[in-house]
Protein backbone atom coordinates (compact mmCIF):
# COMPACT_ATOMS: atom_id res chain seq x y z
CA UNK A 1 0.00 0.00 0.00
CA UNK A 2 1.48 3.37 -0.62
CA UNK A 3 0.76 6.91 1.02
CA UNK A 4 -0.33 10.04 -0.89
CA UNK A 5 3.69 10.90 -0.84
CA UNK A 6 2.81 14.33 -1.90
CA UNK A 7 1.19 15.41 1.13
CA UNK A 8 3.73 13.88 3.59
CA UNK A 9 6.08 15.49 1.91
CA UNK A 10 4.37 18.32 2.79
CA UNK A 11 4.20 18.11 6.38
CA UNK A 12 8.12 17.22 6.09
CA UNK A 13 8.24 20.25 5.23
CA UNK A 14 6.20 22.86 7.43
CA UNK A 15 6.23 20.41 10.50
CA UNK A 16 9.16 18.31 11.13
CA UNK A 17 7.68 17.28 14.46
CA UNK A 18 4.07 15.74 13.68
CA UNK A 19 5.99 14.74 10.04
CA UNK A 20 8.82 12.34 12.80
CA UNK A 21 6.08 11.42 14.42
CA UNK A 22 3.72 9.86 11.85
CA UNK A 23 7.20 8.29 10.18
CA UNK A 24 7.50 6.60 13.44
CA UNK A 25 3.86 5.52 13.91
CA UNK A 26 4.20 4.39 10.25
CA UNK A 27 7.10 2.53 11.37
CA UNK A 28 5.51 0.96 14.41
CA UNK A 29 2.55 -0.32 12.74
CA UNK A 30 4.77 -1.82 10.00
CA UNK A 31 7.10 -3.61 12.25
CA UNK A 32 4.57 -5.07 14.77
CA UNK A 33 1.88 -7.52 15.29
CA UNK A 34 -1.23 -5.94 15.44
CA UNK A 35 -4.28 -8.39 17.27
CA UNK A 36 -6.19 -4.89 18.85
CA UNK A 37 -9.58 -6.13 17.63
CA UNK A 38 -11.07 -3.13 16.88
CA UNK A 39 -8.11 -1.93 14.75
CA UNK A 40 -7.60 -2.01 11.02
CA UNK A 41 -5.08 -1.28 8.03
CA UNK A 42 -7.07 0.78 5.79
CA UNK A 43 -6.85 1.12 1.99
CA UNK A 44 -4.52 3.44 0.35
CA UNK A 45 -7.71 4.65 -1.51
CA UNK A 46 -9.39 5.19 1.89
CA UNK A 47 -6.36 7.02 3.03
CA UNK A 48 -6.24 9.31 0.28
CA UNK A 49 -10.05 10.41 0.67
CA UNK A 50 -9.41 11.29 4.31
CA UNK A 51 -6.31 13.18 3.25
CA UNK A 52 -8.38 14.93 0.46
CA UNK A 53 -9.86 19.00 0.11
CA UNK A 54 -12.80 17.26 0.73
CA UNK A 55 -12.22 18.05 4.16
CA UNK A 56 -12.18 22.31 3.14
CA UNK A 57 -15.89 21.96 2.69
CA UNK A 58 -18.47 22.84 4.99
CA UNK A 59 -21.98 20.98 4.24
CA UNK A 60 -24.64 21.19 7.37
CA UNK A 61 -27.50 19.57 5.96
CA UNK A 62 -28.24 16.67 3.95
CA UNK A 63 -27.70 16.09 0.02
CA UNK A 64 -29.39 18.39 -1.83
CA UNK A 65 -30.84 21.21 0.81
CA UNK A 66 -27.72 21.97 2.68
CA UNK A 67 -27.22 25.21 4.49
CA UNK A 68 -23.96 26.42 2.25
CA UNK A 69 -23.55 26.78 -2.07
CA UNK A 70 -21.08 24.95 -3.69
CA UNK A 71 -22.14 21.39 -2.54
CA UNK A 72 -22.77 19.93 -5.90
CA UNK A 73 -19.60 17.09 -5.37
CA UNK A 74 -19.67 16.47 -1.69
CA UNK A 75 -22.93 15.42 -2.60
CA UNK A 76 -22.28 12.97 -4.94
CA UNK A 77 -20.40 11.44 -2.31
CA UNK A 78 -22.46 11.67 0.44
CA UNK A 79 -25.19 10.19 -2.34
CA UNK A 80 -22.70 7.17 -3.32
CA UNK A 81 -22.15 6.61 0.48
CA UNK A 82 -25.42 5.94 1.08
CA UNK A 83 -26.54 3.73 -2.04
CA UNK A 84 -23.60 1.49 -1.23
CA UNK A 85 -24.66 1.19 2.42
CA UNK A 86 -28.20 0.24 1.48
CA UNK A 87 -26.49 -2.60 -1.06
CA UNK A 88 -24.13 -3.96 1.49
CA UNK A 89 -27.07 -3.97 4.67
CA UNK A 90 -29.94 -4.37 3.35
CA UNK A 91 -31.33 -1.25 5.34
CA UNK A 92 -34.21 0.93 4.67
CA UNK A 93 -32.40 4.22 5.45
CA UNK A 94 -28.92 4.65 6.39
CA UNK A 95 -27.54 8.39 7.96
CA UNK A 96 -23.59 8.35 7.11
CA UNK A 97 -23.05 11.46 8.96
CA UNK A 98 -21.85 10.61 12.87
CA UNK A 99 -18.29 11.50 13.35
CA UNK A 100 -17.92 8.07 15.65
CA UNK A 101 -19.71 4.81 16.68
CA UNK A 102 -20.42 7.17 20.09
CA UNK A 103 -22.32 9.56 18.50
CA UNK A 104 -24.18 7.23 16.32
CA UNK A 105 -25.57 5.59 19.00
CA UNK A 106 -26.27 9.16 20.80
CA UNK A 107 -28.21 9.79 17.57
CA UNK A 108 -30.20 6.20 18.08
CA UNK A 109 -31.22 6.67 21.36
CA UNK A 110 -31.88 10.50 21.20
CA UNK A 111 -34.28 10.10 18.09
CA UNK A 112 -36.83 8.51 20.36
CA UNK A 113 -35.85 8.46 23.72
CA UNK A 114 -35.90 11.46 26.32
CA UNK A 115 -33.71 11.70 28.97
CA UNK A 116 -34.64 10.09 32.35
CA UNK A 117 -36.03 6.97 29.92
CA UNK A 118 -35.08 3.43 30.86
CA UNK A 119 -32.07 1.45 28.87
CA UNK A 120 -31.24 -2.00 28.91
CA UNK A 121 -27.90 -2.82 27.64
CA UNK A 122 -24.99 -5.38 28.30
CA UNK A 123 -22.85 -4.85 30.75
CA UNK A 124 -19.50 -2.98 29.58
CA UNK A 125 -18.02 -5.97 32.40
CA UNK A 126 -19.50 -8.44 30.21
CA UNK A 127 -18.08 -7.64 27.11
CA UNK A 128 -20.53 -4.77 26.46
CA UNK A 129 -19.40 -0.84 25.38
CA UNK A 130 -19.40 2.14 27.47
CA UNK A 131 -22.03 3.90 25.38
CA UNK A 132 -24.63 0.93 25.99
CA UNK A 133 -25.91 2.37 29.13
CA UNK A 134 -21.65 2.53 31.76
CA UNK A 135 -22.52 5.12 34.14
CA UNK A 136 -19.55 6.82 33.48
CA UNK A 137 -20.65 7.38 30.02
CA UNK A 138 -23.29 9.71 28.58
CA UNK A 139 -25.61 6.70 28.24
CA UNK A 140 -25.38 6.07 31.57
CA UNK A 141 -26.14 9.51 32.94
CA UNK A 142 -28.94 10.72 30.63
CA UNK A 143 -30.90 7.69 30.62
CA UNK A 144 -31.95 4.93 33.79
CA UNK A 145 -29.52 2.54 32.60
CA UNK A 146 -30.03 -1.52 33.88
CA UNK A 147 -27.81 -4.18 32.47
CA UNK A 148 -27.54 -7.83 31.61
CA UNK A 149 -24.67 -10.17 31.20
CA UNK A 150 -23.07 -13.36 30.47
CA UNK A 151 -24.18 -17.19 31.96
CA UNK A 152 -21.22 -17.64 34.73
CA UNK A 153 -20.73 -21.15 33.62
CA UNK A 154 -21.37 -20.94 30.11
CA UNK A 155 -20.03 -17.12 29.84
CA UNK A 156 -22.35 -16.76 26.38
CA UNK A 157 -25.18 -14.47 26.84
CA UNK A 158 -28.48 -15.95 28.82
CA UNK A 159 -31.38 -14.39 26.95
CA UNK A 160 -33.73 -15.99 29.63
CA UNK A 161 -32.04 -13.57 31.66
CA UNK A 162 -32.06 -10.76 29.61
CA UNK A 163 -35.69 -11.44 29.17
CA UNK A 164 -36.17 -11.42 33.04
CA UNK A 165 -33.83 -8.04 33.11
CA UNK A 166 -36.61 -6.24 30.46
CA UNK A 167 -39.27 -7.57 32.43
CA UNK A 168 -37.69 -6.08 35.58
CA UNK A 169 -36.53 -3.12 34.55
CA UNK A 170 -39.31 -2.07 31.38
CA UNK A 171 -36.84 -0.23 29.05
CA UNK A 172 -37.78 1.73 26.51
CA UNK A 173 -34.85 0.83 24.52
CA UNK A 174 -33.20 -2.51 24.49
CA UNK A 175 -29.43 -2.46 23.14
CA UNK A 176 -27.87 -5.04 22.26
CA UNK A 177 -24.63 -5.43 20.24
CA UNK A 178 -20.66 -6.00 22.38
CA UNK A 179 -17.12 -4.79 22.23
CA UNK A 180 -16.08 -8.19 23.71
CA UNK A 181 -17.43 -11.31 22.63
CA UNK A 182 -16.89 -13.50 20.31
CA UNK A 183 -19.96 -15.77 20.01
CA UNK A 184 -22.75 -15.07 17.32
CA UNK A 185 -25.84 -13.01 19.14
CA UNK A 186 -29.25 -14.23 18.51
CA UNK A 187 -31.02 -11.36 17.33
CA UNK A 188 -34.60 -12.87 16.31
CA UNK A 189 -34.57 -13.72 20.14
CA UNK A 190 -33.36 -10.04 21.33
CA UNK A 191 -36.09 -8.78 18.94
CA UNK A 192 -38.77 -10.98 20.65
CA UNK A 193 -37.75 -9.53 24.11
CA UNK A 194 -38.19 -6.44 23.19
CA UNK A 195 -41.37 -6.43 22.20
CA UNK A 196 -42.53 -8.65 25.06
CA UNK A 197 -41.71 -5.21 26.69
CA UNK A 198 -42.55 -2.56 24.20
CA UNK A 199 -39.08 -1.71 23.61
CA UNK A 200 -37.02 -0.45 20.31
CA UNK A 201 -34.25 -2.69 19.58
CA UNK A 202 -31.24 -0.77 19.13
CA UNK A 203 -27.82 -2.93 17.64
CA UNK A 204 -24.75 -2.25 17.74
CA UNK A 205 -22.75 -3.98 15.15
CA UNK A 206 -19.48 -1.89 15.17
CA UNK A 207 -17.56 -4.42 15.71
CA UNK A 208 -18.80 -7.57 13.72
CA UNK A 209 -20.02 -4.97 10.72
CA UNK A 210 -17.31 -6.69 8.35
CA UNK A 211 -18.80 -9.81 9.14
CA UNK A 212 -22.79 -8.68 8.87
CA UNK A 213 -21.93 -7.04 5.33
CA UNK A 214 -20.93 -10.41 4.11
CA UNK A 215 -23.46 -12.65 5.60
CA UNK A 216 -20.68 -14.38 7.81
CA UNK A 217 -22.72 -13.46 10.86
CA UNK A 218 -26.53 -12.95 10.97
CA UNK A 219 -28.12 -9.45 10.16
CA UNK A 220 -29.73 -7.60 13.03
CA UNK A 221 -31.27 -5.74 10.51
CA UNK A 222 -34.84 -7.30 9.82
CA UNK A 223 -35.11 -7.13 13.59
CA UNK A 224 -34.04 -3.82 14.55
CA UNK A 225 -35.38 -0.19 15.08
CA UNK A 226 -31.91 0.73 14.96
CA UNK A 227 -28.74 -0.51 14.03
CA UNK A 228 -25.35 1.42 14.58
CA UNK A 229 -21.41 0.95 13.53
CA UNK A 230 -18.71 2.26 13.51
CA UNK A 231 -16.64 2.19 10.07
CA UNK A 232 -12.87 1.44 10.73
CA UNK A 233 -12.55 -2.03 12.27
CA UNK A 234 -13.46 -5.38 10.44
CA UNK A 235 -15.22 -3.10 8.07
CA UNK A 236 -12.06 -1.59 7.47
CA UNK A 237 -12.91 1.60 6.56
CA UNK A 238 -12.59 5.12 7.90
CA UNK A 239 -12.43 6.20 11.40
CA UNK A 240 -16.44 7.44 11.91
CA UNK A 241 -19.77 5.75 12.79
CA UNK A 242 -23.10 5.43 10.80
CA UNK A 243 -27.02 4.52 11.94
CA UNK A 244 -29.39 2.83 9.70
CA UNK A 245 -33.04 2.71 10.89
CA UNK A 246 -36.39 1.44 9.84
CA UNK A 247 -38.25 3.80 7.50
CA UNK A 248 -40.55 5.21 10.30
CA UNK A 249 -37.46 6.28 11.93
CA UNK A 250 -35.52 7.93 8.92
CA UNK A 251 -36.91 11.61 9.79
CA UNK A 252 -36.36 11.75 13.31
CA UNK A 253 -32.65 10.39 12.84
CA UNK A 254 -31.80 12.99 10.32
CA UNK A 255 -32.64 15.91 12.48
CA UNK A 256 -31.07 14.73 15.61
CA UNK A 257 -27.92 14.00 13.79
CA UNK A 258 -27.90 17.23 12.19
CA UNK A 259 -29.14 20.24 13.75
CA UNK A 260 -29.43 17.87 16.98
CA UNK A 261 -26.36 16.58 17.65
CA UNK A 262 -23.70 17.42 14.72
CA UNK A 263 -22.41 20.83 12.73
CA UNK A 264 -21.04 20.10 9.33
CA UNK A 265 -20.34 16.70 8.17
CA UNK A 266 -16.74 15.71 7.70
CA UNK A 267 -17.10 15.32 4.16
CA UNK A 268 -13.73 14.04 3.48
CA UNK A 269 -14.35 10.87 5.57
CA UNK A 270 -17.43 10.54 4.39
CA UNK A 271 -16.00 10.41 0.41
CA UNK A 272 -13.63 7.34 2.53
CA UNK A 273 -16.99 5.89 3.66
CA UNK A 274 -18.00 5.84 -0.25
CA UNK A 275 -14.94 3.97 -1.52
CA UNK A 276 -14.90 1.80 1.79
CA UNK A 277 -18.44 0.38 1.01
CA UNK A 278 -17.39 0.22 -2.55
CA UNK A 279 -14.74 -2.73 -2.03
CA UNK A 280 -16.61 -4.24 0.75
CA UNK A 281 -19.02 -5.07 -2.06
CA UNK A 282 -16.46 -6.66 -4.10
CA UNK A 283 -16.51 -10.61 -3.64
CA UNK A 284 -12.75 -10.56 -2.16
CA UNK A 285 -13.93 -8.64 0.49
CA UNK A 286 -15.90 -11.85 1.81
CA UNK A 287 -12.75 -13.98 1.29
CA UNK A 288 -11.19 -11.55 3.44
CA UNK A 289 -13.94 -11.77 6.22
CA UNK A 290 -13.43 -15.19 6.14
CA UNK A 291 -10.04 -15.58 6.54
CA UNK A 292 -9.98 -13.38 9.62
CA UNK A 293 -12.97 -15.68 10.98
CA UNK A 294 -10.52 -18.81 10.00
CA UNK A 295 -7.34 -16.99 11.78
CA UNK A 296 -9.41 -16.39 14.94
CA UNK A 297 -10.80 -19.78 15.68
CA UNK A 298 -7.20 -21.06 14.74
CA UNK A 299 -5.48 -18.83 17.47
CA UNK A 300 -8.54 -20.00 20.08
CA UNK A 301 -7.81 -23.78 19.06
CA UNK A 302 -4.30 -23.04 19.64
CA UNK A 303 -4.60 -21.45 22.87
CA UNK A 304 -6.96 -23.96 24.26
CA UNK A 305 -4.84 -26.73 23.36
CA UNK A 306 -1.79 -25.11 25.49
CA UNK A 307 -4.50 -24.74 28.48
CA UNK A 308 -5.19 -21.65 28.04
CA UNK A 309 -9.13 -20.44 29.51
CA UNK A 310 -10.78 -18.77 26.02
CA UNK A 311 -13.74 -17.00 27.38
CA UNK A 312 -17.29 -18.64 25.76
CA UNK A 313 -15.50 -21.97 25.13
CA UNK A 314 -13.94 -20.23 21.63
CA UNK A 315 -15.22 -18.05 19.23
CA UNK A 316 -17.30 -17.21 16.26
CA UNK A 317 -15.98 -14.00 15.18
CA UNK A 318 -13.18 -11.55 14.90
CA UNK A 319 -11.89 -11.71 18.39
CA UNK A 320 -12.48 -13.82 21.99
CA UNK A 321 -10.74 -12.97 25.33
CA UNK A 322 -8.48 -15.24 27.67
CA UNK A 323 -8.96 -15.40 31.38
CA UNK A 324 -5.00 -15.60 32.42
CA UNK A 325 -5.91 -16.00 36.22
CA UNK A 326 -4.85 -19.99 35.72
CA UNK A 327 -1.60 -18.71 34.59
CA UNK A 328 -0.72 -16.01 36.99
CA UNK A 329 -0.35 -13.16 34.93
CA UNK A 330 -2.85 -9.78 35.12
CA UNK A 331 -4.20 -8.61 31.66
CA UNK A 332 -1.87 -5.16 32.73
CA UNK A 333 1.41 -7.26 32.88
CA UNK A 334 0.12 -9.59 29.90
CA UNK A 335 -0.35 -6.55 27.44
CA UNK A 336 2.99 -4.84 28.60
CA UNK A 337 5.22 -7.60 28.26
CA UNK A 338 3.70 -8.42 25.04
CA UNK A 339 4.08 -5.14 23.94
CA UNK A 340 8.19 -5.68 24.11
CA UNK A 341 7.93 -8.80 22.02
CA UNK A 342 6.39 -6.70 19.43
CA UNK A 343 2.83 -7.92 19.90
CA UNK A 344 0.30 -5.44 20.11
CA UNK A 345 -3.59 -6.65 22.05
CA UNK A 346 -5.19 -4.76 25.13
CA UNK A 347 -5.52 -5.84 28.72
CA UNK A 348 -9.33 -6.47 29.08
CA UNK A 349 -11.81 -7.39 32.13
CA UNK A 350 -13.23 -10.84 31.69
CA UNK A 351 -16.74 -11.81 33.03
CA UNK A 352 -16.63 -11.12 36.60
CA UNK A 353 -13.44 -9.92 36.80
CA UNK A 354 -11.87 -8.94 40.55
CA UNK A 355 -9.42 -7.14 39.18
CA UNK A 356 -10.29 -3.55 38.43
CA UNK A 357 -10.19 -2.09 34.58
CA UNK A 358 -6.82 -0.98 34.57
CA UNK A 359 -5.33 -4.06 35.41
CA UNK A 360 -7.85 -6.90 34.81
CA UNK A 361 -7.09 -11.12 34.55
CA UNK A 362 -7.03 -10.96 30.78
CA UNK A 363 -6.77 -10.25 27.42
CA UNK A 364 -8.24 -9.48 24.27
CA UNK A 365 -7.48 -10.94 20.69
CA UNK A 366 -8.28 -9.85 17.32
CA UNK A 367 -7.40 -10.81 14.04
CA UNK A 368 -8.70 -8.03 11.40
CA UNK A 369 -5.49 -6.41 11.21
CA UNK A 370 -3.14 -9.74 10.67
CA UNK A 371 -5.47 -10.75 8.35
CA UNK A 372 -5.26 -7.79 6.11
CA UNK A 373 -1.68 -7.96 6.00
CA UNK A 374 -2.56 -11.60 4.37
CA UNK A 375 -1.15 -13.87 7.37
CA UNK A 376 -2.87 -17.12 7.03
CA UNK A 377 -2.99 -20.45 9.48
CA UNK A 378 0.82 -20.91 9.52
CA UNK A 379 1.40 -17.26 10.69
CA UNK A 380 -1.27 -17.66 13.63
CA UNK A 381 0.32 -21.05 15.04
CA UNK A 382 3.89 -19.15 14.94
CA UNK A 383 1.88 -16.16 16.48
CA UNK A 384 0.41 -18.59 19.63
CA UNK A 385 4.03 -19.86 20.11
CA UNK A 386 5.27 -16.44 20.71
CA UNK A 387 2.51 -15.01 23.21
CA UNK A 388 2.46 -18.36 25.57
CA UNK A 389 6.63 -18.31 25.40
CA UNK A 390 5.57 -14.49 27.04
CA UNK A 391 3.08 -15.15 29.19
CA UNK A 392 4.86 -18.11 30.67
CA UNK A 393 8.09 -15.84 30.98
CA UNK A 394 6.60 -12.71 31.45
CA UNK A 395 9.61 -11.23 33.40
CA UNK A 396 12.13 -11.63 31.14
CA UNK A 397 13.04 -8.93 29.21
CA UNK A 398 15.80 -11.05 27.44
CA UNK A 399 13.20 -13.19 25.92
CA UNK A 400 10.60 -11.09 25.01
CA UNK A 401 13.14 -8.61 23.12
CA UNK A 402 14.57 -12.04 20.96
CA UNK A 403 10.53 -12.37 19.38
CA UNK A 404 10.65 -9.01 18.85
CA UNK A 405 13.37 -9.21 16.25
CA UNK A 406 11.29 -12.64 15.77
CA UNK A 407 8.22 -10.97 14.81
CA UNK A 408 9.91 -8.09 13.00
CA UNK A 409 11.34 -10.73 10.51
CA UNK A 410 7.65 -12.05 10.23
CA UNK A 411 6.20 -8.63 9.72
CA UNK A 412 8.58 -7.72 6.88
CA UNK A 413 6.87 -11.01 4.53
CA UNK A 414 3.89 -9.25 5.04
CA UNK A 415 4.16 -5.58 4.31
CA UNK A 416 1.22 -3.13 5.15
CA UNK A 417 2.07 -0.41 2.52
CA UNK A 418 5.68 1.00 1.10
CA UNK A 419 7.13 3.49 2.93
CA UNK A 420 7.03 6.94 1.61
CA UNK A 421 10.47 7.76 0.84
N1 LIG B 1 -12.73 1.13 21.87
C1 LIG B 1 -13.37 0.20 20.95
C2 LIG B 1 -12.86 -1.17 21.13
O1 LIG B 1 -11.65 -1.32 21.27
O2 LIG B 1 -13.62 -2.12 21.09
C3 LIG B 1 -14.83 0.25 21.05
O3 LIG B 1 -15.26 1.56 20.95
Amino acid sequence: MGHAVGTLKAIQSTDPEVFAAIRAEEKRQRDKLVLIASENYASPAVLAAQGSLMTNKYAEGYSGRRYYGGCEHVDTVEDLAIGRAKQLFGCEHVNVQPHSGSTANMAAYLSVLKPGDTILGMALSQGGHLTHGSKVNFSGKLFQSYSYGLNPETELIDYDAVQRAAEECRPRMLVVGASAYSRIIDFARCKQIADSVGAYLLVDIAHISGLVATGLHPSPVPYADFVTTTTHKTLRGPRAGMVMCKEEHAKAVDKIVFPGLQGGPLMHVIAAKAIAFQEALAPEFKVYQQNILDNAKALANGFTERGYHVVSGGTDTHLFLMNLTSKGVTGKDAESALETAGIILNKNAVPNDERPPAITSGVRIGTPVVTTRGMGLREMSQIVAWIDEVLQQSDKRRVHRRIAKEVKALCSRFPIFQTSQ
